[in-house]
């Protein structure tokens, strides 16, 4: 993509609306702006990264056996009556009454549509285990919208939901989905930790938030520093397996958030004991037949008899994730982003927009990385070469790719790793092969 070509409006300054760094970087790279408060539109730039982000959180959704739907955001309020929910849910529900003076609502989450859906199509513990996602905008009126997308009001989640035949088979389901968790939180370069979480308006027993360190979170964390040298990608593990042992090999390092932390009875000594700040970005329960009994999700067990089906949500904060990367991964000049969610891999500078040869270098190196399949985003405007150093600091793509009139004369360009600050000056033919080479 040529930068004179896309829409990328870049702010010089800071923002004064915008408290924390991922909420400015954010507007200042022209990936966001706000609509009205705690909504935002989604500009190129930006749009790519959360494309990205939901593509990861779908392929490890689909590697664990979940299924892709999409459900509307628009819901009856009936469904919610059915649950026992719609008065519970108080005012972060946006209640919408249509021409008809039906009561409706723009989905908070799913758990009642789901259900509905489950219930009219599934007869039988034959058809168990079933897990069915969908990645969709919710809305949640919150008092303080804040951070940008991090609390925003509408927001894109995944959303999964599993139905079992029995306790047995939901924690199955359960232990799928956090191996998932950490594999999908891990592909994004993040280290995310699960803490068993209190279960709030969802409900049920069993619940661990995925919590990713980083120091503006919203709430205060505790956990065992042996969880900052774990590596969850290392082993490759079969999700169709017995994932008991895995899940308690990896609840057993101690990790809670401030309501479940309890210092007299934490059992990590304090000089192995990590204090930091986290964000949630995801959220797992098993609450059994809490939606399925009221809202008659049963099926025909093996004698026959009806069982309430046993169910488990899980969400992904898709959207808020964005804002968590660059929360985790950032500089004083701006974005470094993870390869895996890059919006582009290498950002192409020509030094000087108004000389024939520099051009005509950068248009064949855009050209062949083009071909190559790697995306690149070229600088070609005649702006100085320190605004544009400072834009592609500031969007933050993996390589910088500089052309300059003094390499063109001698066949070389200057390689620049955003996350190291190291420089190397190469051949052009050297640097094109180290940016198409898989990785
Ligand atoms: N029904 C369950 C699981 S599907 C549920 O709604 N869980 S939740 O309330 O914990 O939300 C799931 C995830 O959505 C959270 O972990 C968080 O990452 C994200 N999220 C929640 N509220 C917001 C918000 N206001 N802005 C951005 N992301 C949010």
């Amino acid at each position: 993509m040529r930068v004179s070509a896309y829409f990328m409006p870049l702010l010089k300054e800071n923002p004064s609306e915008a408290q924390i760094v991922s909420h400015r970087l954010m507007l200042r790279a022209g990936m966001i702006r706000q609509v009205t408060a705690g909504i935002y539109s989604w500009l190129p730039l930006g749009l790519k990264v959360l494309k990205k982000v939901e593509q990861i959180v779908r392929e490890e959704q689909d590697h664990s056996g979940a299924l892709e739907i999409l459900m509307p955001t628009i819901q009856p309020a009936d469904l919610w009556r059915a649950s026992g929910r719609y008065d519970d849910y108080g005012k972060e529900m946006l209640r919408i009454t249509d021409r008809h003076e039906r009561d409706m609502l723009f989905g908070p989450t799913a758990e009642e549509v789901v259900t509905d859906i489950f219930r009219n199509a599934v007869k039988s513990y034959k058809d168990l285990p079933k897990n069915l996602y969908n990645i969709q905008w919710k809305f949640r009126d919150e008092v303080r919208p804040r951070f940008g997308v991090m609390r925003g009001r509408e927001f894109l989640m995944k959303d999964a939901y599993s139905f079992d035949i029995d306790a047995a088979a939901a924690k199955r389901a359960y232990n799928k989905m956090f191996l998932a968790y950490l594999r999908t939180f891990a592909r994004m370069g993040l280290k995310a930790i699960p803490m068993r979480a209190d279960t709030g308006p969802i409900g049920g027993d069993l619940s661990h938030e995925f919590i990713i360190l980083a120091d503006t979170g919203e709430s205060a964390v505790y956990c065992d520093k042996a969880w900052l040298e774990t590596d969850v990608l290392a082993a490759e593990i079969d999700p169709a397996g017995d994932l008991e042992p895995f899940f308690q090999k990896w609840t057993s390092l101690y990790a809670a958030t401030d309501e479940m932390h309890d210092p007299a009875k934490c059992p990590v000594p304090a000089a192995d004991l990590v204090t930091a700040r986290g964000i949630e970005v995801g959220h797992i329960f098993y609450f059994g037949t809490k939606y399925s009994a009221p809202m008659g999700a049963v099926v025909a067990g093996p004698n026959g008899e009806s069982v309430p089906v046993e169910m488990g949500s899980y969400g992904i904060g898709v959207s808020r994730l964005v804002g968590a990367i660059i929360e985790a991964s950032h500089d004083d000049k701006g974005i470094v982003w993870p390869e895996a969610v890059a919006p582009f891999r290498v950002g192409l500078v020509n030094l000087r927009g108004g000389d024939a040869k520099c051009i005509a270098a950068s248009d064949a190196l855009y050209a062949t990385l083009r071909n190559a399949g790697v995306e690149t985003l070229y600088d070609d405007r005649d702006e100085s070469a320190g605004a544009k150093f400072a834009a592609m600091d500031l969007v933050g793509l993996p390589w910088q790719l500089v052309v300059g009139p003094r390499g063109v004369a001698a066949g070389t360009v200057e390689l620049k790793n955003r996350k190291t600050g190291d420089r190397e000056e190469i051949s052009a033919e050297a640097a094109l092969a180290r940016l198409t080479a898989k990785h």
